[in-house]
């Protein structure tokens, strides 16, 4: 997602860093080009107006640190004031007595149904025990769809059919809640194409009889600019508690996420990804600013790096990355070397790049993973981390047993291994003076 802007502001920044100290002339220049950026990402102009003062402002007689370049200097604030841009988290609001009442509104097709199930299951995750409440009487297969994710989750729905006014069902549907023990009742209303006057009656009256704690609405972040206007409009009639911007896996353009909370003023509570029940994750300011800039956590890896690298060492790796004659030994290495600098998780989402070929990796690839592939790693020979072609089948049987792992655990590890270097050429190829290291400060 947000690649036109991501690419767009890489671009900038390599530009930067090819510069020595900024000055005001080359803060400016490099503002004009975010602000274009920005722009073309479909970032409401207020919003960008304001984003780049507030930048300039800070960026203007900043005191460079030492351990950061001009650059990455300007990076830093960008990011700062993206996040401050795009609000604080914040958790859904289940205070009070049950049954929560969770009601969720938007335009037709941007996902509340779906989001509706997403956050179902998400609850019952927590402990909860959610009720979904079938309150779509227009659209002749709303309720059957409805009813259908319900069934697939194990999650109880409340429908009685399209006859009945939905506001109705709302408050049915909330005393079943508070009868049947559901701690949340989430209430799935009907979107129409447009914002119109039917619509928004029919919400002001489930609010009135049921008195949502949480009002959220399910906008399309694919829609850009439009999103904007939509989520203005629903305010102002059914004040809204928190925005879930959905589809973010499909979006192209950035700007609704910054806008929409911009502009209304209104919290981003989630994001929504994919068409399975699974793909909602609570909003995290500080990770959504560093997706929209594309570098992830750059300048906290930077530090850390700074901390736990041997500078030396680094080159060589480096070289050895280029030259693809890294091994297995440096793998062993560098795992220490990583395992100095934190959690491998948070390590790898700081990486730049490291997003577009995340989605290459295996789940797996987390700190047990890393536990158990230094033991396999550890029980080879000095020759065969050197070279692992030469790891046959009696010399696998013979790892596997050492470091009480299987046979398919070590070949799934040497595929890892070539998987990895295969990456790793990849992401140092064609990077500017000193690739991936070089990019980190390292190079
Ligand atoms: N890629 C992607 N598709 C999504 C996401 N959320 C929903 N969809 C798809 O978008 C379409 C519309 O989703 P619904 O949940 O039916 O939308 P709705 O707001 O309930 O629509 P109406 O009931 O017609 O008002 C469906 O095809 C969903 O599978 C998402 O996060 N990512
Ligand atoms: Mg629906």
């Amino acid at each position: 997602m947000f690649e036109t802007l991501t690419q767009r502001l890489q671009a900038i920044f390599k530009q930067l860093s090819a510069k020595g100290r900024l000055s005001e002339q080359d803060v400016d220049a490099a503002l004009r080009e975010v602000r274009l950026a920005l722009l073309e990402a479909d970032v409401n102009f207020r919003v960008v107006k304001d984003l780049i003062a507030r930048v300039r402002a800070r960026a203007i007689g900043a005191d460079v640190t030492k351990s950061l370049s001009p650059a990455q200097m300007v990076i830093k604030i960008v990011h700062e004031e993206l996040i401050v841009t795009l609000g604080a988290a914040r958790g859904l609001n289940l205070s009070g007595a049950p049954p929560h009442v969770i009601m969720l509104a938007g335009l037709q097709g941007s996902g509340k149904t779906t989001t509706a199930a997403k956050l179902g299951l998400k609850l019952r995750g927590s402990g909860q025990r959610p009720l979904l409440v079938a309150a779509d009487t227009r659209r002749p297969a709303a309720i059957a769809q409805l009813e259908t994710l319900g069934h697939q989750l194990d999650i109880t729905v409340h429908s009685e059919g399209d006859k009945i006014p939905p506001p109705r069902i709302c408050a049915n549907g909330v005393a079943r809640a508070a009868k049947g023990g559901y701690g949340v009742a989430i209430l799935d209303t009907g979107g129409r194409l447009h914002i119109d006057d039917d619509m928004m009656r029919e919400l002001e009256e489930i609010v009135r009889q049921v008195s949502p704690q949480e009002v959220l609405l399910v906008a399309d972040a694919m829609t850009g600019q439009d999103a904007v206007r939509v989520a203005e409009e629903f305010n102002r009639r059914v004040p809204l508690t928190g925005l879930i911007l959905s589809k973010m896996d499909g979006d192209a353009r950035g700007g609704a996420a910054l806008s929409i909370r911009a502009v209304t003023g209104v919290p981003i509570l989630f994001l929504t990804t994919g068409e399975k029940p699974d793909g909602l994750e609570a909003f995290q300011p500080e990770r959504l600013a560093s997706r929209i800039l594309g570098m992830g956590d750059v300048l906290t890896l930077i530090e850390r790096a700074e901390a736990a690298f041997d500078r030396e060492q680094a080159q060589k790796i480096e070289e050895k990355l280029r030259t693809a004659s890294f091994d297995l030994e440096d793998f062993l290495e560098q795992m220490q070397q990583v395992k100095k600098m934190g959690p491998l998780q948070q390590v790898l989402d700081m990486l730049p790049g490291f997003q577009q070929v995340r989605a290459q990796l295996p789940d797996e690839f987390t700190e047990k993973q890393m536990k158990r592939t230094e033991a396999i790693v550890r029980s080879m020979t000095r020759a065969e981390r050197r070279d692992p072609r030469i790891i046959d089948g009696s010399r696998k049987r013979r790892i596997a047993q050492g470091s009480g792992a299987s046979v398919p655990e070590v070949n799934q590890l040497l595929n890892q291994f070539r998987q990895m270097q295969r990456l790793m050429k990849q992401m140092t190829a064609g990077r500017g003076p000193g690739g991936l290291l070089g990019r980190l400060g390292m190079g």
